[in-house]
């Protein structure tokens, strides 16, 4: 099987609606099937607003998204979505178990996914130290979980789908670096196209290559070694 999950941006420019400031200018670049994205750039240079493209949460004021060489539009949304898995940058659990929680947009989770999934989410441990397990509610009536607690559980939701993309806007923040190290290991087990933004360089050098955007704009894409010799904003980046 042809793996999936190419995706380019083609001169994509994006005001949000009912604004008139350019969020995302003439982004063009593309990723191939299976590889592993960085996306970084400072607070407000739009890194979350082009994730929020692809799944059609909003659509491009000019130019085209391609997912396998179709344009995103020519998906319905429920296919589209269905093959995406997406980590926001802040994570929404609803009242209910963590159970229910990790297999939110998957029909028919058999409990043995839901556990794989946590493992591979590095936050099974965490689970089983509650009280009643995968059994215990959370959201406004349950437990109060913290933000990287959260982040995991809504990293499990996605893994679970075994998505053709996955996407993590920031989503290991929180975390330490070593479970960050065991979490990124275990996705690689994913033969998914893998997009994260992260504030991290050292997580950020991780990806197979690193896309680096400014003010709405890509301004390099490339591997470490290639940024750090095209770009000086990379270099100050990574010196800094
Ligand atoms: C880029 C504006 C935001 C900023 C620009 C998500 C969102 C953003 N914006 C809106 O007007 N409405 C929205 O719903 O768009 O913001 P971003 O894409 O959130 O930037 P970022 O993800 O690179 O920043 P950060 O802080 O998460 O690293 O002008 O006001
Ligand atoms: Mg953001």
């Amino acid at each position: 099987r042809v793996k999936q999950g190419f995706i380019t941006f083609d001169h994509v420019s994006f005001i949000y609606p009912g604004t008139t400031k350019s969020v995302l200018s003439n982004v063009r670049f593309s990723v191939n099937p299976g590889e592993r994205l960085a996306v970084i750039g400072s607070t407000g240079s739009g890194k979350t607003s082009l994730f929020q493209l692809i799944p059609r949460l909003y659509d491009a004021t000019e130019g085209e998204i391609r997912i396998d060489h179709r344009p995103t539009t020519d998906y319905t949304l429920d296919n589209l979505r269905r093959s995406i898995g997406y980590v926001p940058q802040s994570p929404l659990l609803f009242t209910g178990t963590v159970a229910e929680n990790i297999a939110w947009g998957k029909e028919h989770a058999s409990t043995k996914e839901i556990i794989h999934a946590a493992k591979d989410a590095q936050i099974h441990d965490a689970i089983m130290e509650l009280d009643n397990q995968y059994q215990t509610k959370v959201g406004q009536k349950g437990v109060n979980l913290s933000g990287g607690q959260k982040q995991r559980i809504s990293i499990a939701r996605a893994l679970i789908r075994n998505p053709k993309i996955l996407m993590l806007d920031d989503s290991t923040s929180a975390l330490d670096l070593t479970t960050e190290s065991k979490l990124l290991h275990a996705m690689e087990s994913y033969e998914c196209t893998t997009l994260l933004i992260t504030q991290k360089i050292s997580t950020a050098m991780r990806a197979d290559r690193i896309l680096l955007i400014d003010e709405g704009k890509v301004l390099a894409i490339g591997t470490h070694e290639e940024l750090l010799h095209s770009s000086s904003l990379y270099q100050r980046i990574v010196t800094s």
